[in-house]
């Protein structure tokens, strides 16, 4: 194989996408650097793909060079008029050398084909974090229909597995006979549709490997179990128990069952120590709260008096997704960016996460705003964005995933779809995101709902099942604080170090920013530090 063509399949294998040939052909027709390319490519391509087809690759003529690199010591200008063999040259470049000249002469890395400079010195002194699970290099779909199959049937075992022992009089779907309006039975079954009757009571249609079969939930009946029944949603795996009737064509359901978590005891550290918890930093937007960040920093150096000393036992910061605020996220984004190149973002977000001191361990995870695969799992931010990141020693994961700070397991998510379930279950809203993660918990799964906002990539094993139990859980994506304990689980939403945008104000979402969650890993106690 040449290598040009290696080099583009890896680039999107590291992003979490394949290639076609085609796509393979029309990509190497280009004449800039693959991995511009395949970053603009990753970043704009639909989050459902999981093949690059050269349909995908429409606008690929329009995509522009990157300006080249700065070399420390020159004015700090780029190249603002294209090269000849550039014919397009869109607003976005002069915006893209206003953004450079705004960072000055500061940049740090210098871009380039590595961008790494051997002289940072690495984070993590003492016991790393050990990554439990992670989509990350174990990537095995290719989003075909047979893909969907297997990772649905394994979502269904895997929750199968949790529920049995909780659902009684069990029975697979064929083995269904025509009832003698007594005798109860169990059916664990993925909900394949939810629908109302005529009369307003409601159908709940479950499927398991042997068939497909309707539960209907009363509304005279029983009004509890009726009130319960609204926070069933699409491609979550329930038990429902009831009596079939007598014709054998529908169960009349008197309880639903979640698979939720037990009560818990959850793992505590023996040593103390704290993880600082952070997310939805968004380097690059003007909203950026470079200050906040920097008290926060001022605080883990000691150099501002908590009155507790508790910087001193910070162990571990874990960053859980929109490290930068990526380019082409939103309509009108580019109004919102200070810096307007992703890679030069990435620089940035560099030089502020190397403030924080090399002592802790720094665990990241992607977010929709990060170059890399948009289809959840998520996998970790490729080699090349960490290169430009440089900070060494920091543990890349992928969202969401499952990692061991001095014993304690916390599970790592950026939180997309808090979206889809604040839309789908009752009493959720964007200013509790604490009891959307608890639905999360109950339902044993990050992400139950298919084909809404967040787009699954059908993994051969479902990395979005949650078992086991987390001892914390620690989710972002929506801008504002929640805090709470479920079952003996620690729920924590992080936040954000962006103050609202403009697009954020028209949609009238109001983040809490610059306020970060610690957790004392000895005693699960959760601290909310404002730097505001
Ligand atoms: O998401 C920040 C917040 O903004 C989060 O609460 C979701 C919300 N959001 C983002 N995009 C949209 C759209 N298109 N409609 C409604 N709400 C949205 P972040 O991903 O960090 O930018
Ligand atoms: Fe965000
Ligand atoms: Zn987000």
């Amino acid at each position: 194989m040449p290598s040009i063509d290696r080099e583009i399949i890896t680039r999107f294998a590291e992003a979490g996408f394949q290639v076609s040939p085609d796509s393979l052909e029309i990509i190497r027709g280009y004449d800039g650097p693959v991995d511009h390319l395949v970053d603009i490519i990753v970043s704009q391509v639909d989050p459902s793909v999981f093949v690059i087809q050269p349909s995908h690759l429409q606008g690929i003529n329009q995509v522009e060079k990157p300006p080249e690199p700065e070399t420390p010591g020159e004015d700090g200008k780029s190249d603002e008029t294209p090269g000849p063999e550039q014919p397009v040259a869109t607003e976005v470049t002069g915006e893209t050398v206003s953004g450079m000249d705004e960072s000055g002469g500061q940049v740090g890395p210098e871009m380039g084909a590595s961008g790494l400079e051997d002289d940072v010195e690495a984070f993590g002194a003492g016991a790393r974090p050990e990554v439990v699970f992670d989509i990350t290099d174990r990537s095995t779909c290719v989003g075909e229909y047979d893909d969907f199959v297997r990772y649905f049937r394994n979502r269904y075992t895997r929750i199968y597995d949790i529920l049995q022992k909780r659902v009684r009089s069990r029975r697979p779907i064929e083995a269904i006979d025509k009832g003698n309006g007594r005798e109860e039975i169990g059916l664990i079954g993925l909900v394949s549709e939810i629908r109302t009757t005529k009369n307003g009571h409601r159908i709940i249609e479950l499927e398991d490997p042997t068939g497909s079969f309707p539960a209907l939930i009363n509304k005279d009946r029983d009004q509890v179990l009726f009130e319960k029944s609204r926070g069933v949603i699409h491609d979550e795996v329930i038990g429902v128990v009831g009596v079939p009737s007598q014709d054998g064509g529908i169960l009349y359901a008197n309880d639903i069952v979640w698979p939720d978590i037990p009560s818990y005891t959850p793992n505590r550290a023996k040593e103390p120590g704290y993880a600082l918890l952070l997310s939805d930093i968004h380097v690059g937007s003007y909203e950026f709260l470079d200050e906040a960040w920097e008290r926060m920093i001022a605080w883990l150096r000691g150099e501002i008096d908590d009155g507790q000393g508790l910087h001193e036992k910070v162990r571990h910061v874990v960053v859980a997704g929109d490290i930068v605020d990526g380019i082409g996220v939103y309509p009108g984004q580019e109004k919102d960016l200070a810096i307007k190149d992703v890679y030069e973002q990435y620089e940035r977000a560099g030089e502020y996460l190397r403030e924080i001191p090399r002592r802790v361990n720094l665990i990241i995870s992607p977010g929709n705003h990060d170059v890399v695969r948009q289809a959840e799992p998520q996998p970790a931010l490729p080699e090349h964005i960490r290169n430009i990141l440089n900070v060494p020693g920091a543990t890349y994961v992928g969202s969401p995933s499952l990692v061991s700070l001095d014993g304690v397991k916390i599970l790592v998510y950026h939180g997309r779809s808090i979206d889809d379930l604040i839309g789908a279950i009752p009493g959720q809203s964007y200013t509790e995101p604490h009891k959307t993660m608890i639905e999360m918990l109950r339902r044993r799964h990050i992400s139950p709902i298919y084909g809404s906002r967040v787009s699954i990539a059908p993994e051969e094993t479902d990395y979005l099942v949650i078992d086991p139990i987390p001892d914390v859980f620690h989710c972002g994506h929506v801008h504002t604080i929640g805090v709470d304990k479920y079952r003996g689980v620690t729920v924590v939403n992080s936040g954000t170090w962006q103050s609202q945008t403009e697009f954020q104000k028209r949609m009238n979402i109001q983040p809490e920013p610059a306020i970060a969650p610690l957790v004392d890993l000895q005693t699960l106690q959760v601290s909310t530090l404002h730097f505001a």
